[in-house]
This record gives structure tokens, C-alpha cells and sequence, in this order.
């Protein structure tokens, strides 16, 4: 816990109170003071991050009524529904900062605020679903374990729940890819084509280089985040090659090589101009993900009214009901 904020007390020293919880690797929780941009800051990523699940849902959502079996359809309904499940905790945590969940759904409509790179890209065949599992949330997992040792406290605390699920579903989409990869040759080169179209985009989920990652040094000074976009990724390549070797695939990258001397995969440079372009709004289907999203949300409208005037009667309700003293 850091100090809290004392207005009366004019000597505290409320910054370097931050300052020490941050050095000591405790935690900062949503009562404590802290500086303004490490607020902003966080709102930035929570949010970017709820909208990613949030928005995630999408190319997912689009092969549940062309699963090939009741098991898979069932695998994959119960997996979109985590995503919704983890958009929510981080809203919430987002909230404990301050923001309204309200004000971040209209950022996220308006493009105003960020969400993933990597749901910008269209499911084209059922393989995709194995491999959004496997390279998908492999990604997010190596990103976001070390999140759950992130210096806000209700961040990291939603980390962990989240984690957890995010290794289910990197397990499921592999356990899918095994069993197409042991079909029939169709089915495996169908595989093939979906790693080939899904391996750099995953790469660049990790954002941008770090000599070009404008906010990695200050969020790691400030224990949000705990390494570098090359470390993640770096530790990406790393696990994703002997996982693709099991499953017979190649990954698409030429330049893919062992290196003894740094005991790490040398790799190929994604194309950082297309990731410029799709997180810029221009990917292939960032105007249908989000025209989607701004429709399911004005359709819900009437949701949210009922809600809240049940909530209002509620309370009205409880007022009459109050025993003056
Ligand atoms: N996409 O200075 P940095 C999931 C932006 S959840 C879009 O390096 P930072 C679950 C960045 O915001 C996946 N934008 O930024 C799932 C910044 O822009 P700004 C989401 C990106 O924050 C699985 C600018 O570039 N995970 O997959 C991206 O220090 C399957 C400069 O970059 C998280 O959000 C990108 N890839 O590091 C759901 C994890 N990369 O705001 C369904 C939490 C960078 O200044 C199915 N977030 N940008 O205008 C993080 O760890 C960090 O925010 C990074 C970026 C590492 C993503």
C-alpha cells in the first residue's frame, strides 16, 4: 500500500510515497495518490486492452454457426464468452481509475481509442480458430503473465482470473490444430495457409520495436509493464518453434534460425509499415470491427434503459421503506 492521499497533512510528501510503493514492488491501489500520467496511462492500456477482448469477439464470433460439430461449437461459444467475461473485468478495473465504462465504448466507436492490431485481420477458414488459439492467445499469454505482477493493483488482480483462461484457450486451439493436422491433407494444408497468414501479425501484437515504443520505458520505470515489446516477443518466437515443429507447420519467416551464442530463434522483420496502417485504422476489416461494435452497442440501448430504470425503482423502493430515525 503507498501512503494515502492527506490533503491536511501539507509536509506528506504524496510523490515520493508513489515513488517508494513503486521502488519496493508493492502495490498502488485505486485509493492511493498517484501521478496523473501513470492514471493516464493506465487508462490507455486497460482500455486498449478491454476493447481488444471486446472487439476480439468478432472473428471468432464468425465461425460459431459454421463449427463442424456440436463439441467445437460448444468449445467455441464457451471461448467467446470468456473474452466478453475478461472485457468486463478490465472495464472494471479501468473504472477503479476514474473513467466510466460508458465513456470508453464511446471512445472505442469513435476510434478514438485504440484496441489490437491483430482483430483487424479477416477468419477466413475454420483452421484460423486453432490457430488464433494457438498464436493468438500464445501471444497474449507471454504479454500478459507478466502483467499479473503489474504495479496496479485491480489490473493485475484481473490479470491473473484472466490468464488462467487464456492458457485454456491457447490448449484448446492447439489440441484443435492436432487433430486437423492428423486429418486429411486437405485439412492440414488448410492449417499451413492459416499459420502462413496469421505469424506476423501475431508478432506484431507485441507492438512496436523498443527503439520505437514511445511509452515501453516509463510504463516499466513505473512497474506496468515488466519487459520490453522485443523481450515478449522475443519469448514468443522462442516457445512458438518447437509447438510448430510438433504440429508438422512451418512458420513463414526465412530468416528463422537458432543462434547458439544468444541460446534464442534469430528472426525475420515484420512489416512495421502494415502495422503502422492497421492500428492506424486501415487494416483489412478495422471499419467493419468497429462498425459492428457501434451497432451491437446502439442495439443494446434499450438494455442499458431497462436496467437502469429497474435499478431506479429499486432504490426508490428502498428509500420508502428507509425508518427515519
Ligand atoms: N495493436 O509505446 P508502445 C487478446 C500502440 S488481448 C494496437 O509500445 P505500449 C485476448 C500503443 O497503444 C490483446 N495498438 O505502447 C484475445 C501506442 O499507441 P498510443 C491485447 C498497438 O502500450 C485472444 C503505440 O502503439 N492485449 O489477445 C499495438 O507501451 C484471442 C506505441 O506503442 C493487450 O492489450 C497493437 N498490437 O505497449 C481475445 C495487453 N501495439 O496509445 C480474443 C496489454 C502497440 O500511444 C481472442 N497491453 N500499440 O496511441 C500491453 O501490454 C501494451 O499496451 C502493448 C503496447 C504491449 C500492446
Amino acid at each position: 500500500m503507498t501512503v494515502t492521499e492527506d490533503r491536511t497533512g501539507p509536509e506528506l510528501d504524496l510523490e515520493a510515497g508513489f515513488d517508494r510503493t513503486i521502488g519496493a514492488d508493492q502495490r498502488v491501489e485505486p485509493r492511493d495518490w498517484m501521478p496523473e500520467a501513470y492514471r493516464k496511462t493506465l487508462i490507455r492500456q486497460i482500455a486498449q486492452h478491454a476493447h481488444s477482448e471486446i472487439i476480439g469477439m468478432q472473428p471468432e464470433g464468425n465461425w460459431i454457426l459454421r463449427a463442424p460439430s456440436l463439441r467445437r461449437k460448444a468449445i467455441l461459444l464457451a471461448k467467446v464468452q470468456d473474452e466478453a467475461g475478461h472485457g468486463m473485468y478490465l472495464y472494471a478495473a479501468a473504472e477503479t481509475l476514474g473513467v466510466d465504462r460508458e465513456e470508453l465504448t464511446e471512445k472505442l466507436i469513435s476510434s478514438k481509442q485504440k484496441y489490437s492490431s491483430i482483430f483487424n485481420y479477416p477468419t477466413l477458414s475454420y483452421a484460423d480458430i486453432g490457430v488464433i488459439g494457438w498464436l493468438v492467445d500464445g501471444a497474449a499469454i507471454c504479454n500478459q503473465v507478466p502483467l499479473c505482477r503489474c504495479s496496479y493493483g485491480p489490473y493485475a488482480r484481473a490479470m491473473v482470473r484472466i490468464c488462467k483462461e487464456e492458457s485454456f484457450h491457447q490448449r484448446q486451439g492447439f489440441e484443435l490444430l492436432l487433430a486437423m493436422v492428423n486429418g486429411t491433407d486437405a485439412q492440414k494444408a488448410m492449417v499451413q495457409e492459416s499459420v502462413d497468414r496469421w505469424w506476423w501479425p501475431s508478432l506484431m501484437m507485441f507492438g512496436p520495436p523498443d527503439d520505437d515504443s514511445p511509452n515501453s520505458a516509463q510504463s516499466m520505470a513505473w512497474g506496468i509493464k515488466r519487459h520490453t515489446n522485443d523481450e515478449l516477443r522475443q519469448r514468443f518466437v522462442d516457445m512458438s518453434v518447437p509447438q510448430a515443429a510438433a504440429l508438422g507447420v512451418t512458420l513463414p519467416d526465412p530468416e528463422l534460425v537458432w543462434n547458439e551464442d544468444r541460446k534464442s530463434h534469430d528472426y525475420g522483420e515484420p512489416d512495421w509499415a502494415e502495422f503502422k496502417a492497421v492500428i492506424a485504422g486501415s487494416g483489412p476489416a478495422n471499419a467493419q470491427r468497429v462498425a459492428h461494435r457501434r451497432r451491437a452497442h446502439e442495439n443494446g440501448a434499450w438494455v442499458r434503459e431497462a436496467a437502469q430504470a429497474y435499478a431506479d425503482k429499486q432504490a426508490a423502493r428502498a428509500r420508502e421503506q428507509e425508518v427515519p430515525a
